[in-house]
Order: C-alpha cells, then sequence, then structure tokens
C-alpha cells in the first residue's frame, strides 16, 4: 500500500493496472538484456512533451520489470530511443528516420549482435515514441521474445476518445468505481497523481482525446468555459498533453442563457452566435491546443436548437463556426429520441429516432463537426443491431460511441467483457457502400471521405484503489483503447495480453482469466433479457430485473410480452419500418423470420413462444435453457477463479471472489424472475422439469 501525495487517496493492488511493475522472475532472462537496457539513448523535440514522458516510462519500465536502472544519455532531436549499442543501431535510425509515420506511428527494430546489441524505438513524433514506448513495455510484459523485433504501427483511427461523465460535485453518472478522479465539490482536483497517471494509462493504450466532464452539463459544469474555471482546466489540459491526449469539455447548449442572462440560444441569432465566439476565443487564449466542444443537445430533457425550431445542423453549425479559427471540433451526439412517450402509442419506435433526425440533414454539417453515433439504436444494451445511421450520411463525419461503463452490462458486479461485442459491431457490413462497407471502415474514415472519425466511449474509471472497481473490468479500459488503434485486434489477444500484464505470464491465472473475460459477455446475455429484446431491468438504475419495470414508461423501450409471444416488431411490411434504415441486403435480412439471427429475433420480430428458433429450440424453451445455463455458467467461472488463490495476490483473489459471489446472487435473480415471469404468461412448463416458480 502506498499513499498519493496530496489527497489521502490508497495505491491499492490493481493500480498500476497493465502497466505492469511485475519482476521478470527468470533471472537468466534478465542478465541477456543487461546490456541492452542499461544504456539508453534519446533524442526527443521537446523537453515537457511527450518524448519525455516516454523516457521516464521506459526507464521507469525497465527499472520495475527487471531492476535495471539505465543510464540515460538524452539530446535534442527527431523523436527516437536506442537500448544498447547507439552506433551499431546508426544504420537502423537512418532508415528509420526516412520513414513516413505521420505523428503516431512508430517503429520498433532490434538488431544486431554480442555487445553490438541495440534496439530502436523510432516514433514520428513525440507521441509516436510515447506509443512505440508502451509497445515495447507490453511486449516485455508479456514474455515475448526481444530479439528479431521488426514493429511499424500507425493508428486505424484517427480520433481514439475517452469521455468522462464526471459531475463537478464530484458524482460520475454512470459510474460503478467509486466517486471522481477530477472533481471534489465543485472544484477540480489538480493535486492529484492519480489524473497523471490515468492519463499514462490511457495514453499506453494510444487514447488521444479526452472530454473531462459530463454530456449532462449541470450549472457548475456549465461554468467551466469561463475564467472562473479556464485556468484550472488549463492546468488538466498540461497533464494530458505530456501524454498526447487532447482535452475536449462537454457544453450546455443554453450557456448563454444560464451564464449571461441571454433570453434565447438560438443558433440563428446573432448575439448567440457572437457570444459563443467570444467564449471559444477565450478558451482558446488559455489553452491553444484545446480540443473542442462534445454536446448532448435536444436529449433527455438538455436544451437544444429544436426550442427555437432550428435543427441540429443549424445547432452544431453555429458552435463549429466558433471553433474552426483555431481548429476546434464539435462533437455533437446523435441520442435524440423522444423521451416522454406514451406508451399506448404503437406507432413510435425509438429505435427509428437517430436516424430519422439526422439522415435528412446530410451535407449540411460543417466539416469539423463530427457526429457522434451510440453503438446500437437504443440505448447500450448487451445486444442491439448497429445504428442504421452509421455510416449513412457520406458527407457528414462520424464517429462511434461505445460505453466502456458497465451500465446495462453487469455495473462492474458482473464480469462483462466487452470486446467481443465491439468487435461484433466493427466488423458489421453496413453494405451502405457495396459490400465490405463495415463499421470498422467507415469510423476510419476509409469508405467515405470524412475530415475527422474514429471512436469514443464511455470511461468506467473512478477513484476506486483499482480505478474500475472490478478488478476484471480494467480489461474493458484496455481493450477499447486496443481495439481504437488496431480494429483488426482479436478479442483473444487483447484479452490475453490484458491477464499477462495484470496478473502475471508466468503462473495460471491468466490463461483461466483470459477463458473467463471471453465467454463472459455470452454468459451475462444468457442470463438476461433475451434474443435481443433487452431492457427488463429496474427503471433508472439498470442493475437487477425487473421484466416489466420499463413496460408502461414514458423511455419508449418495450418488449409487449403477452400470453401468446413477445418481442418488437420492427419490420416494413406489419412493423415499425425501422428495418427499412439499413441497407436493402441488411433490412432483407432482419426483415424475414427465415433470416433474422436468433439472437436478434425479438429486436426485429413479435413471434409466439413457440416460434421454433434456428438452434431448433422454441422460443419459450430457449429462455429457460439459457437461464439455467446462464447461472451453472457463472458457477463453474468462480470454480475455475477459485482455483487460483496461490497464483493471484490475496487482496485482488479475495475482491475478486466477493464480486462473483454478488454476480452469482444476481444471475440467480434474473433467471427465477424471468423463467416464473414467461412461465406465468405462456402457461408452457420447462420441458426439462427445472425449478420454476408457478
Ligand atoms: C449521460 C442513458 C443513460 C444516461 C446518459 C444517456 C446519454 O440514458 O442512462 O445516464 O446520460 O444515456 O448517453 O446521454
Amino acid at each position: 500500500m502506498m499513499r498519493i501525495k496530496g489527497v489521502g487517496l490508497v495505491k491499492s493492488r490493481g493500480y498500476q493496472a497493465w502497466l505492469t511493475e511485475q519482476r521478470w522472475e527468470n533471472g537468466a532472462r534478465i542478465e541477456a538484456v543487461r546490456p541492452l537496457f542499461g544504456r539508453i539513448t534519446a533524442a526527443i523535440e521537446e523537453e515537457e512533451g511527450p518524448g519525455a514522458s516516454a523516457i521516464e516510462e521506459l526507464a521507469g519500465g525497465i527499472a520495475a520489470q527487471t531492476g535495471i536502472r539505465p543510464e540515460l544519455t538524452v539530446k535534442g532531436g527527431a523523436s527516437a530511443i536506442v537500448l544498447g549499442d547507439a552506433g551499431a543501431a546508426s544504420a537502423a535510425l537512418a532508415a528509420a528516420a526516412a520513414d513516413e509515420l505521420g505523428e503516431e506511428g512508430y517503429l520498433i527494430q532490434s538488431g544486431g549482435e554480442g555487445s553490438g546489441r541495440y534496439i530502436v524505438l523510432k516514433g514520428g513524433s513525440g507521441r509516436g515514441l510515447l506509443y512505440a514506448v508502451y509497445h515495447f513495455l507490453r511486449l516485455m510484459g508479456t514474455g515475448a521474445e526481444l530479439a528479431a523485433l521488426s514493429l511499424r504501427e500507425l493508428p486505424r483511427n484517427p480520433l481514439r476518445m475517452i469521455d468522462q461523465w464526471d459531475n463537478m460535485d464530484g458524482s460520475v453518472e454512470r459510474g460503478y468505481s467509486g466517486r471522481s478522479i477530477f472533481y471534489h465539490d465543485n472544484r477540480l482536483l489538480l493535486e492529484s497523481e492519480r489524473i497523471r497517471d490515468y492519463a499514462r494509462l490511457l495514453a499506453s493504450v494510444g487514447i488521444n482525446a479526452i472530454a473531462v466532464n459530463n454530456v449532462n452539463v449541470h450549472r457548475a459544469e456549465t461554468r467551466l468555459i469561463t475564467p472562473e474555471y479556464l485556468p484550472d482546466v488549463a492546468r488538466l489540459a498540461t497533464v494530458f498533453r505530456r501524454y498526447g491526449i487532447r482535452l475536449f469539455l462537454s457544453v450546455n447548449y443554453a450557456a448563454p442563457m444560464e451564464l449571461d442572462g441571454f433570453a434565447t440560444a438560438d443558433p440563428l441569432d446573432e448575439g448567440v452566435r457572437e457570444w459563443w465566439r467570444q467564449r471559444a476565443a477565450e478558451v482558446y487564449r488559455t489553452i491553444p491546443d484545446f480540443g473542442g466542444f462534445l454536446v448532448k443537445a435536444d436529449s433527455e430533457n438538455r436544451p437544444g436548437p429544436f426550442t427555437y425550431g432550428r435543427d441540429h445542423a443549424d445547432g452544431a453549425n453555429m458552435l463549429a463556426e466558433a471553433l474552426a479559427p483555431y481548429g476546434g471540433l464539435v462533437l455533437w451526439r446523435c441520442f435524440v429520441y423522444n423521451c416522454h412517450q406514451d406508451w399506448r402509442d404503437r406507432s413510435t419506435d425509438r429505435a427509428r429516432a437517430a436516424y430519422d433526425h439526422f439522415r435528412p440533414l446530410d451535407g449540411r454539417f460543417l466539416d469539423n463537426v463530427v457526429l457522434q453515433i451510440k453503438n446500437g439504436p437504443m440505448d447500450f444494451q448487451v445486444r442491439e443491431p448497429v445504428s442504421p445511421l452509421f455510416g449513412a450520411m457520406e458527407r457528414t463525419n462520424q464517429m462511434m460511441e461505445f460505453q466502456i461503463a458497465q451500465e446495462y452490462t453487469g455495473q462492474q458486479r458482473d464480469v462483462c467483457f466487452l470486446v467481443p461485442q465491439w468487435k461484433e459491431v466493427l466488423n458489421f457490413d453496413t453494405h451502405l457502400s457495396g459490400e465490405g462497407s463495415t463499421v470498422k471502415r467507415i469510423a476510419a474514415g476509409e469508405v467515405h471521405p470524412y475530415k475527422h472519425s474514429g471512436l469514443a466511449a464511455v470511461s468506467n474509471i473512478g477513484n476506486d484503489g483499482n480505478w474500475t472497481g472490478h478488478h476484471l473490468a480494467q480489461a474493458n479500459l484496455f481493450g477499447f483503447g486496443r481495439l481504437a488503434w488496431n480494429p483488426e485486434l482479436t478479442s483473444e489477444e487483447i484479452a490475453g495480453e490484458w491477464s499477462k500484464l495484470t496478473f502475471g505470464c508466468e503462473g495460471k491465472a491468466a490463461s483461466v482469466i483470459t477463458r473467463f473475460l471471453l465467454d463472459s459477455w455470452s454468459i451475462y446475455e444468457s442470463y438476461t433479457a433475451p434474443l435481443g429484446v433487452g431492457w427488463m431491468v429496474q427503471p433508472h438504475y439498470h442493475y437487477a430485473v425487473d421484466v416489466d419495470g420499463y413496460e408502461y414508461s414514458k423511455w419508449g423501450t418495450y418488449h409487449f410480452a403477452d400470453c401468446r409471444g413477445i418481442g418488437v416488431d420492427r419490420t416494413r411490411s406489419t412493423g415499425t419500418g425501422y428495418a427499412g434504415q439499413y441497407a436493402p441486403a441488411v433490412a432483407d435480412r432482419y426483415d424475414s423470420l427465415d433470416t433474422c439471427p436468433d439472437n436478434l429475433l425479438l429486436f426485429f420480430h413479435h413471434v409466439p413462444y413457440t416460434h421454433v428458433l434456428k438452434s431448433g429450440k422454441t422460443v419459450i424453451q430457449h429462455i429457460y435453457d439459457s437461464h439455467f445455463e446462464g447461472v451453472e455458467r457463472v458457477e463453474a467461472a468462480i470454480r475455475a477463479i477459485r482455483q487460483l488463490e496461490d497464483d493471484i495476490d490475496s487482496a485482488r483473489f479475495a475482491e475478486m471472489l466477493e464480486r462473483l459471489g454478488w454476480q452469482a446472487d444476481n444471475a440467480r435473480q434474473w433467471r427465477d424472475v424471468i423463467n416464473t415471469y414467461f412461465y406465468r404468461k405462456s402457461g408452457i412448463p420447462d420441458e426439462k422439469g427445472r425449478p420454476i416458480y408457478s
């Protein structure tokens, strides 16, 4: 245990996360690298930039993992580090210098023999060099062979962003790991080492942007763009800048009214436009490399342009025009739907909303606006189809929004490794520009000529000792960054790498935990809402089961279960027509009962309980089987983790088991409530006669 200066927080096991400090156990391996690691020659462009962080991280990582304290020579120059014999590395360095690496790319190469061995890390800039260092530390920490390295990496996505839903009172909306690390009592927590360590964690997986306050911008946060808070925000930006991360703020669309008594926030009002120009000028005077504004407008009772009879292009462009002179971006969220729906009204379908609002506006947004679109049309459910809006606007920059925080996926009490879900989304072929127009290519700007694009995700961290509440939830933060850098990485690679870095590569913990992580999304899905129908959670909290919790509510989230069947008819012929928002090939697949995948059946169709799935089971029997199996699979995972008592330190072992116990209780409750509910509705018994509480 170690005290963090200033704020009295305690670093517990798990605080270092995947930035492993585990010492190599093999002494011969350490001796073999001593001549290489003992001498480091570095060239960096700026003393205070990411290049300087790269040197610090490398020296610190080497010392922690091997005990070797490198002798450092640092000079000015173009972002390169040589471990070992700098003279022998000169040809490799010269070749690397000629490579077009952009700002973020890097090379890692090793060569030479005997005392002339070397490893070259070369970045396209200080940021690239920092990414090279973190890659190298991952290789060290996962026991990789360091002799014949020849790696060249460029990020696939330009924007790789984290959205904090932190409020200035210290709370975190949908936060499941303690309080905010950024704010307390309407102050910024600038003295905290935690913020710097968070920047390190993010940079280590390639994150290059962060929005530091909740998209629901309340009274205090509205003032973050004023002189009252801007100097503090600038200090925060300095912490992140050193790790190559640009800072963004969420803004309140009605800020001119709330801050300066304007009677309107109409985006076409010249006074309002001028107000935003002045605000932008002030922000950039204080933070010259400020990233821009993230905006939730006309969504869940937040203000927006609809109030003034304007549309979202008018709203976004007003802010974009104010930020454009400084290169700032407007990240405009598309989570816009009617949250005051009448449940009696069967013609309105919330799933349609984002596409219906935004698709007609294609071509009207300025080129420093990026639409940020949630991965599904509803809201981060355990299973949803991909949002049909993604890729459907050829002339409007778009980026994906995922949620690392496990709001609907177990709240970091239950294990749910989300990388396999995100990969399904990224690999989804929209067919919008012909076969192969996958989400990952659209996000990377490879299908349409987007000027800005990429991936964002809602953070899952707080001030808990291990950042994420559940130790295993760290894997989601790590995994998001790794996928944003390279969406071709497999779930197995990411889970395996994370597990080795976090639990060591020498015992059996990493392989057992990797297996569990890879199964965990499917396990979670099997004991919660069935076959893509979603929800069935306690309103507002979104964790425990409540089948009808949202059924008669205003939120547009229904399952329509009655005594005959269940599901939402979203087909073109008899339903809400939502399926028709996809390209014809995709719409046809979802529309037909013959081709709609089982796992989305109830999202697209209302079917009788006796409908036979492609698996050969009826819907009702699938519900029973998957819920019984879900609990059994949680129990099996717990048995496997219990075997790791000698491989994991006692603190983390006990903390994980405690949460796994909570998960088992939650799964049993879901199983019994869901099975009982559907038995009572349908009157159809379980073929296997297992306990159901009639
Ligand atoms: C930040 C869901 C969540 C809200 C969240 C909202 C959003 O509705 O429950 O907490 O608000 O999504 O993404 O804006």
